[in-house]
């Protein structure tokens, strides 16, 4: 099923933080899309959660470097 969750990211600071989360979790297998907001510290994602979770997500954007 497609889900679609806001996710709280900090850490960020510029848009290059905002390409890096985007591109941290556009990686993952499942991801449809990924829309972070600097100025919100969010990412907006949609993903299908038979492929994918948001434990998984958040891992992702805590390994590229951020707080999810
Ligand atoms: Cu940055």
């Amino acid at each position: 099923m497609k889900v679609k969750e806001d996710i709280t990211v900090n850490g960020m600071s510029c848009k290059h933080c905002v390409k890096a989360v985007t591109e941290a979790v556009k990686a993952l297998d499942g991801v449809k899309k990924v829309k972070v907001n600097l100025e919100k510290k969010n990412a907006l994602v949609e993903y299908d959660d038979e492929k994918t979770n948001i434990e998984a997500i958040k891992a992702a954007i805590n390994d590229a470097g951020y707080s999810a």
